[in-house]
Formats: structure tokens, sequence, C-alpha cells
């Protein structure tokens, strides 16, 4: 009877652990399934204060993607060139990045001329990709800004870089703005700010 009482819990303990080694094996293979389904996206560039680097903004897409990575209230010099037309065949339609004379309800920043030189930060929460459709939704947070042909732009968040044509209607557009960009040294400003 002894022994018997002994085999009995025995195996209950036994019936135990294997349950656990099952519940931990499925926990441990279900990790790997729900991160897959939380793409992530490579890290930009970044940018070296003092260096002067030359970005092109396309005229045809709205936004075109630096591959350069800002941080929050990093202060840039932006410095823009060259001529776009926001309608190809067109000649009246051509500007410069400070934009065309001319403000509509119809584009990013309403109270600026359309076409101007405008730029934008994308901070990315998350990619969440749909297991059935693979159709990908991205959570992120979206600041633009004005830049045109000289300015000094602090950013307002983390994130990638864009630059943009401020004009919602890019498609029928032609050129492109060269821009010089260059990351303010914050000892230098600290400086410029005391004097
Ligand atoms: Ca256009």
């Amino acid at each position: 009877m002894r022994q018997y009482k002994h085999d009995y819990f025995h195996n209950l303990r036994k019936t135990h652990w294997a349950k656990f080694w099952i519940f931990l094996v499925a926990v441990l293979a279900f990790v790997p399934l729900t991160l897959s389904l939380q793409k992530q996206e490579p890290e930009g560039l970044k940018f070296v204060a003092g260096r002067v680097y030359r970005l092109i903004a396309q005229s045809n897409v709205q936004w075109t993607d630096t591959g350069y990575d800002v941080e929050g209230e990093q202060t840039f010099s932006f410095s823009a060139s060259g001529g776009i037309s926001l309608q190809v065949g067109n000649p009246m339609a051509y500007c410069g990045p400070d934009g065309y004379d001319l403000k509509t309800i119809q584009q990013p920043i309403q109270d600026m001329n359309i076409g101007a030189l405008i730029g934008k930060v994308v901070l990315l929460i998350s990619i969440e990709v749909d297991e059935e459709t693979g159709e990908e939704t991205r959570n992120e947070i979206v600041e633009i800004f004005y830049i045109g042909s000289n300015r000094i732009v602090s950013m307002p968040i983390s994130g990638r870089l864009f630059l943009g044509i401020n004009e919602n209607v890019a498609g029928d557009n032609s050129g492109r703005f060269t821009v010089d960009i260059r990351l303010i040294d914050r000892d230098v400003q600290n400086i410029r700010s005391q004097t």
C-alpha cells in the first residue's frame, strides 16, 4: 500500500512536469511567431555636426526620403537651389524653393507658397502586417515644416527626414531642388546664445 501511494504521487508529479514542459515549449514557439508580425525598419544615416550634406528633393513625388534620421531639438540650416515646374508644359508654373506666389487650401502648408520646399519628420511607432493579406499598417507620428530657400529649423520630433514640395498634385511636376543641409553644433549654438 505504501509503495503504491509513493508510485502514485511520483507519477502525478511526473505528469505535472510533463505539462509544464509542454507549456514552456508552446510559449517559446509562440514568441517568435508574434514578433514576426511586428516588422522593423533599418535605422537611417546620422548627420555629423558641422558637415554640409547635399540632398535632393524630387518634384514629381510628394516626398523624397533622405535616408537620414534626425533627433528632436537638433537644429539644421537649409539652403536650397534649383527650379521646378508645377505642371509640365506650362511655362507659367515654374518656381524656385520659395515657391510660386499663390496659396491654395489643397497643399500641405496652406499659408505658404505652393511649390515651396518643405520638410517632414516621420517617427515610426510600428508596422503591423496583416497575416492573411500581407497588407502593412504603419503607425507613425508626422510633423511637417516649412523650409523655402534659406532657413534654420529645429526638428519638431525625432525620426526619418523627408524633403518635399508644398503641393498635393506632384505627379505632373518636373525638376528638383538641391538642398544643402548642415547640423548646427550644439556647443556653437550655446556660445552664440551666451554672447
Ligand atoms: Ca503639379
